[in-house]
């Protein structure tokens, strides 16, 4: 069809190299909106167990579960249909389980499954009304890649690129005090290894078909900035 499609911007770097840092910069200057799959991702988990504990609220279990066993409330549930109730508890049980996945996956450092992102992602770019994006920790493999092209049939106008060592990164992921549960030496080992095994090649990837934009992320916030910004002002031919 006629639709124009929307111009996309992949930022990749390992764990901690200041993508979110600097997406935060990009979007104030450039107008762009960002897209972090992994806030996405922490998102939904958020919405996904406050969802499941809604549930369970109305069928009156906390009040069971704390031992206060009312009258009124079995009494109650009882009234809502023994069908009703089972299949709502399907429905209850399935959205956990894919809630309990992801958070598994995350706090593994893996590669939470394609069609779980994408679908994040097409939501939110839909419900930006924005059609300058900034997609920041996606793809992380190669799978992630080709499913995100075609189902979306975007590729981006190119790859920013943060490169970091490995010990700045620690340095700054330890430090960050955000609460995010893969934030710990383990994880951030875990992380570390995927990023060098599945997200690197896709970096490479770009990288052969003239895409990346490579930038040195161990400077300063504000000096990383600037080569960034060069990178993203429309330059007079
Ligand atoms: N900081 C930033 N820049 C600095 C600088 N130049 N100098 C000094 N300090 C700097 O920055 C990290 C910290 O460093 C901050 O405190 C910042 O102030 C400071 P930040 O901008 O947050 O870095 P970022 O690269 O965004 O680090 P983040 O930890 O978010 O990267 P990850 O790629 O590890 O995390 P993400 O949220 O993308 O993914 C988390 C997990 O979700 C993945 O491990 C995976 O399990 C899952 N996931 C998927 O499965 N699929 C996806 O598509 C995406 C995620
Ligand atoms: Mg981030």
């Amino acid at each position: 069809d006629s639709e124009k499609k929307p111009t996309v911007v992949f930022v990749l770097g390992g764990p901690g190299s200041g993508k979110g840092t600097q997406c935060a910069n990009i979007v104030e200057h450039f107008g762009y909106t960002h897209l972090s799959a992994g806030d996405l991702l922490r998102a939904e988990i958020k919405s996904g167990s406050e969802n499941g504990n809604t549930k369970w609220e109305c069928l009156g279990l906390p009040l069971l579960k704390a031992g206060g066993v009312d009258v009124k409330y079995v009494v109650w549930i009882t009234l809502q249909g023994l069908i009703f109730s089972a299949l709502f508890c399907v429905d209850i049980e399935s959205g956990l389980a894919y809630i309990t996945m992801i958070q598994n996956m995350i706090k593994e450092g893996k590669i939470v499954p394609s069609e779980v992102t994408i679908k994040l992602l097409q939501k939110a770019m839909q419900d930006s009304g924005n059609d300058k994006f900034l997609i920041d920790g996606f793809p992380r493999n190669e799978e992630n890649r080709a499913a995100f092209e075609a189902v979306t049939k975007i590729e981006p106008a190119f790859v920013l690129f943060f490169d970091c060592p490995e010990e700045e990164m620690e340095r700054r992921i330890l430090s960050r005090n955000q609460g995010r549960e893969d934030d710990n030496i383990e994880t951030i080992r875990k992380r570390f290894k995927v990023f060098l095994e599945s997200s690197l090649p896709v970096v490479e990837y770009y990288d052969s078909k003239g895409k990346v934009r490579k930038v040195d992320a161990a400077k300063p916030i504000d000096e990383v900035f600037e080569v960034v910004k060069a990178i993203f002002t429309p330059k007079d031919e």
